[in-house]
């Protein structure tokens, strides 16, 4: 089995891309399903398969720890992984050959806290990638780009786990071409940010991106839109070569 964690911000496209993963392998003949992690979720745009909510519920949690809904919200997230057996043995039990990870929307919840590292670490699976997303809407703006490469950078030192940034959206976002140019060259991306925003914002920016750059990461980004499918080959193969050299590793 190939577990795909989808992590990004809230709003960016995660669960929207989960139901389109699952639906592109089913199309070709594998055997997907959808795992939804996160407690909060109100209106999922697919049925998932394995749900956390049957064993987590936010309600509960408000009332039982007398908690408001952002305290009860971040000791869910925390109690996911004391779930973990419950979930593999759901997500065994239907044999699949892909499991479409679907994460919490508040994204640091799972990327800051312990649950999400202990979770991704600890799910039995022979290959595990972790799509980040960058929402298109966002990131169309270079300043954005900046910020949104450091938070996938540090999100990618703590998963640490093999990561594919993925440009939600693509079909609102006018200048994709940029943006991906941007993404993948240093010299485009300084060059932009310094002429969209000449001010203070672009100084603090100049260094936040010297050390981007220093640091060596960087973003090839797949362009994907969930609603006209436009991308979803080039991430199925980007994403069968994460899972394949994964396999090849565990083996
Ligand atoms: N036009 C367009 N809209 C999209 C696309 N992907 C997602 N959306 C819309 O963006 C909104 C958020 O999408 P979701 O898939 O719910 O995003 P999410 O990251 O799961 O959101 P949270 O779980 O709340 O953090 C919804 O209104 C989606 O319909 C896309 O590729 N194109
Ligand atoms: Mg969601």
């Amino acid at each position: 089995m190939h577990t795909i964690f989808v992590v990004g911000t809230a709003g960016s496209g995660k669960s929207l891309l989960t139901l389109n993963l699952a639906e592109w392998y089913k199309s070709k003949g594998a055997h997907s399903i959808t795992v939804n992690l996160d407690p909060g979720a109100l209106n999922l745009p697919y049925e998932p398969d394995v749900d956390v909510r049957e064993y987590i519920d936010l309600q509960q949690v408000m009332e039982i720890y007398g908690l408001g809904p952002n305290g009860a919200m971040i000791l869910s997230c925390d109690l996911i992984a004391t779930k973990l057996s419950e979930l593999q043995e759901d997500i065994d039990e239907l044999t699949p050959d892909y499991a479409i990870i679907d994460t919490p929307g508040q994204m640091e919840l799972f990327a800051y806290r312990e649950s999400g590292p202990f979770i991704l670490k600890n799910i039995r699976a022979d290959s595990k990638a972790v799509l980040f997303l960058f929402d298109g809407v966002l990131v169309s703006n270079p300043v954005n780009l900046v910020s949104m490469m450091l938070l996938a950078t540090s999100v990618q030192l703590r998963l640490a786990s093999p990561q594919i940034p993925v440009l939600t959206k693509k079909d609102l976002v006018k200048n994709v071409r940029d943006v991906v140019e941007w993404s993948s060259n240093p010299t485009a991306l300084e060059a932009a940010v310094y002429s969209s925003s000449p001010s203070i914002e672009s100084l603090l920016s100049r260094g936040i991106l010297k050390s981007v750059v220093r640091l060596g990461f960087g973003y090839n980004l797949i362009p994907v839109s969930s609603v006209t499918l436009d991308g979803m080959l080039n991430l199925a193969a980007a994403l069968s070569r994460i899972l394949r050299a994964g396999e090849e590793v565990e083996d």
